[in-house]
């Protein structure tokens, strides 16, 4: 440890620990106790469980294998682990109420700052440059995430609020050439990266193009609006199955308003904003989407070149806009807007290419589906990336207005199943660049 850097480490832990906790009190004070202990959808948990099992698996890294300390509920563990009990049976669990989960999750926290205060940075693994703590402020923001789909999902009046983002200020349309060659996918050295964007490694792609920006609602509406959804040609086998056997019509939260369509946003009703981006589609959806617009979805190793890939160095970034933390004028993050941004709304945050709002603002789902990459080895556990690998589930990238800075950046992996939407997902397209496209001098000549 640097002389002061140890003090600079802690004072950073406890600022995200503390941010963190912050917005869990936000999403759950919002709602009355029926509101938290009621399940809003069969997918999701009941925002009390999520509360407690953030506080749960604090304490089971922090304070007691970090910090060696005896156990503050071992009676309860059973109950947050989510390989033991599907979202859907979590209603029935004896869970603890609102009063007692709040009580756990301070009571755990306070020991945690208390032992944040004597550690030493240095002594084992789990705790290099802090990482356990980041990973518990990430876990804390993932399921943060989690209960704004929840809020999303629940019927009722508004209880959430938010200023609407910036207006577009800069025209973006089309596509971007991303060059052939090599870059770094994925990171040894960041940090509080997770096991799953671990380890750094080459990859060589051909040309490709990709969307300047997310697909938007007027661009999907004309899918709709086309026969999109009626047309088994642009879907996947699994995909018309699927869109058959749950009979979908449009994105997820949509409403018929008159001959127009509009959404349903955390209990409001607004008609369509032509120039957002499209969310609460399923992979499949995007699927189809790309398929009619005569594209296909970037692969993961496509998406992050365009987001990371530096042309003038050759390096990989941990940002469109370069290694810099993200602020308000890069990227619409953190649940400071309670939706996407228009396109053209983050200028500063493009790439040096052109690739805008690739960080923030919606997920955007890949062609891949989720594998450890070479070399990959499951850390600290098991159950975190590498039970999910296989190809049951498809990455996305990118995060969206409900996820915090601590939890995105150019190499974070998500990953769901492709017929979710609850999620706050959409997606942008791409192509091969074609060997003309790969030679810009030969542009015109072919
Ligand atoms: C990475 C968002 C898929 O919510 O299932 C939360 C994150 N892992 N608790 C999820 C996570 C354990 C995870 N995702
Ligand atoms: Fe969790």
């Amino acid at each position: 440890e640097l002389a002061g850097s140890g003090e600079r480490l802690r004072g950073r832990i406890h600022a995200e620990l503390t941010r963190a906790r912050r917005r869990s009190q936000l999403l759950t004070d919002a709602v009355d106790e029926h509101d938290l202990v009621r399940q809003h959808s069969p997918i999701m948990s009941p925002l009390v469980w999520d509360l407690a099992h953030v506080g749960n698996q604090e304490e089971l890294w922090l304070v007691r294998d970090v910090g060696g300390r005896d156990p503050v509920r071992s009676d309860i563990d059973d109950l947050y682990d989510a390989f033991k009990h599907p979202r859907r049976d979590r209603p029935a669990l004896p869970l603890l109420g609102p009063v007692e989960a709040r009580s756990y999750v301070a009571t755990v926290r306070d020991k945690v700052l208390d032992l944040l205060d004597g550690v030493r940075f240095g002594d084992r693994r789990l705790l290099a440059d802090g990482f356990a703590f980041g990973m518990i402020a990430q876990h804390e923001q993932q399921h943060d995430e989690t209960m704004l789909a929840t809020h999303q999902l629940r019927v009722g009046p508004p209880v959430l609020t938010a200023p609407p983002p910036p207006r577009a200020t800069v025209p973006v349309a089309g596509e971007v050439l991303i060059p052939a060659g090599a870059f770094v996918m994925g990171t040894s050295t960041d940090p509080w990266a997770l096991d799953n964007e671990r380890p750094g490694h080459r990859v060589e792609l051909p040309a490709y193009l990709i969307d300047a920006a997310p697909v938007t609602n007027a661009a999907y509406l004309a899918f709709v609006a086309d026969g999109g959804y009626a047309d088994p040609r642009w879907w996947s086998e699994a995909g018309w199955r699927h869109r058959c056997e749950a009979d979908l019509v449009a994105p997820m939260h949509w409403r018929r308003d008159g001959a127009d369509w509009g959404y349903l946003r955390f209990g409001r009703f607004s008609p369509l904003i032509p120039d957002e981006p499209v969310v609460h589609v399923g992979y499949h959806e995007a699927e189809a989407y790309a398929a009619w617009a005569g594209k296909r979805l970037p692969t993961e190793a496509e998406w992050e070149k365009a987001a990371r890939w530096d042309p003038d160095t050759g390096r990989s970034r941990r940002y469109p806009w370069g290694d810099g933390e993200p602020t308000p004028e890069h990227a619409n993050l953190g649940q400071r807007h309670l939706t996407p941004a228009s396109v053209g709304a983050y200028p500063a945050g493009a790439s040096p290419l052109g690739v805008h709002q690739l960080i923030g603002d919606v997920w955007e789902w890949t062609s891949s589906p989720f594998q450890g990459y070479p070399g990959f080895a499951a850390f600290p556990y098991r159950e975190y990336s590498e039970v999910f690998f296989g190809p049951r589930y498809q990455v996305l990238r990118g995060g969206s207005f409900g996820t915090d800075p601590v939890a995105c950046r150019g190499t974070f992996r998500n990953w769901d199943l492709p017929i979710r939407r609850q999620i706050f997902s959409g997606f942008r397209c791409a192509r091969d660049a074609g060997p003309e496209r790969a030679y810009p001098g030969d542009l015109g000549r072919t």
